[in-house]
């Protein structure tokens, strides 16, 4: 008996569940996730370039936070999408292949590959993701957002080409009843535990779950219900801690009655302010997102020096890109680089206070970044130097 090895035929499966009508329903709203998860990741890619051919806009100071929160909402949503999409369709995997026309052979090919590239691709980008936003970074040998963004690019290729392989089909079974059958396989006809209807109602309330029990990252009023959410808005003014001082090894620097904050124009120190320095020069206080790329954000109120007036002070010239230095020693954000209308905005701050209180050594004491529309990644902690670039 040899054949309990070989594969299923598509006749074995028999459910007229796994019907094109409820891959295109399902599939429509998959589609919607992945067009917003696209743009918005190209909006958080290129806010992370160190430089901007078009600038990147200070304001709404909110953006990032609806952008990036949005991302990572859509691409959870995804999720049991695609698992139910992929149940849905199943059986085409076992389909053969039309080998005595040559034709059909190559666009049937074309069309299955392009449909593996897509499945690849997309579970590819889903659990990447996943793990990012859980903080857990399994990868040491490639950085994950190049990587991220490479991918994001095959996925949506590939799934331009799927839907306009598709369209005649996709156009058929969205304009019919759900339950009618023009398109369904033959033998697709036992009825299942569950109508169409109720099957895609739950993969869409699945989603809904799973969006509830992750954007409390964002919101907070979801907090509650967020079980899964990795930030629970605990931490020192109501904002949590990414990296502690402690993991990057500025305790002792950044607690140092030696800190200064030394800031350099045109290569030459044109000043060494101290942590008194900075509370003597006129303070200002702006309400502020923390917007990690990990999806967690959270408002806070931040008071400190404008950073344009310290430059000002220093008679460095206002439209040049500011780079900015952390004493943490080693890491991918100990630099960053400002951009020039970024350190011009006057809600830009060298930020010493977080609700009323001196920051704590975890949020970036002595003296850390905040800037409006940034991703949080770039609001530099344990600030040491910033130099303005000639
Ligand atoms: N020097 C330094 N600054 C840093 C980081 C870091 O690892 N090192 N992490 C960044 C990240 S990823 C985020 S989201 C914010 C979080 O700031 P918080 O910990 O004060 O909430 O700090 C940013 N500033
Ligand atoms: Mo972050």
């Amino acid at each position: 008996m040899t054949a309990r090895l070989a594969p299923p035929s598509p006749e074995s499966f028999t459910s007229r569940l796994r019907s094109p009508a409820v891959a295109a329903r399902v599939g429509l709203w998959l589609g919607i996730s992945f067009g917003i998860c696209f743009v918005t990741g190209l909006i958080s890619h290129y806010a992370q370039l160190p430089s901007h051919p078009i600038p990147f806009p200070t304001s709404p100071s909110w953006g990032y936070r609806l952008t990036q929160g949005l991302h990572v909402v859509t691409g959870i949503a995804a999720i049991p999408l695609l698992l139910v999409k992929l149940w849905s369709v199943l059986p085409k995997l076992f389909e053969g292949f039309p080998l005595r026309d040559p034709r059909a052979l190559v666009l049937t090919g074309l069309e299955r590959g392009s449909i593996a590239v897509l499945v690849a691709a997309s579970i590819f980008q889903l659990a990447t993701g996943v793990a990012n936003a859980a903080q857990w970074y399994p990868w040491s040998s490639f950085s994950f957002r190049t990587t991220h963004y490479a991918i994001a690019w095959v996925a949506i290729g590939a799934l331009v080409v799927h839907i306009a392989v598709k369209l005649p089909i996709i156009r058929d079974v969205l304009t019919s009843d759900i339950d009618a059958t023009s398109h369904d396989r033959a033998g697709a006809t036992e009825p299942g535990p569950l109508s169409r209807r109720a099957l895609v109602r739950t993969a869409f309330a699945a989603a809904g779950v799973a969006v509830l029990a992750t954007a409390g990252n964002t919101v907070p009023l979801l907090r509650r219900v967020s079980v899964f959410a990795v930030r629970t808005g605990e931490g020192p003014g109501g904002v949590p801690i990414n990296k502690s001082a402690k993991a990057a090894r500025v305790e002792e620097s950044a607690t140092s009655s030696d800190w200064r904050l030394e800031v350099v124009v045109d290569g030459t120190v044109a000043a060494a302010l101290s942590y008194d320095d900075l509370r003597a020069m006129p303070q200002h206080t702006v309400g502020l997102p923390i917007a990690c790329v990990e999806g967690w954000s959270a408002q806070g109120t931040w008071s400190g020096v404008r950073l344009a007036d310290l430059l000002a002070s220093v008679d460095a010239p206002a439209d040049r890109d500011v780079s900015i230095t952390s004493l943490q020693e080693s890491g991918p954000y100990r630099r960053t680089t400002l951009p020039a209308n970024f350190a011009a905005d006057e809600r830009t701050l060298l930020a010493l206070d977080l609700s009323g209180e001196p920051l704590a050594l975890d949020h970036g004491y002595p003296c850390r970044l905040i800037a409006p529309n940034r991703p949080g990644v770039l609001q530099t902690k344990w600030l040491s130097r910033l130099e303005v670039s000639t």
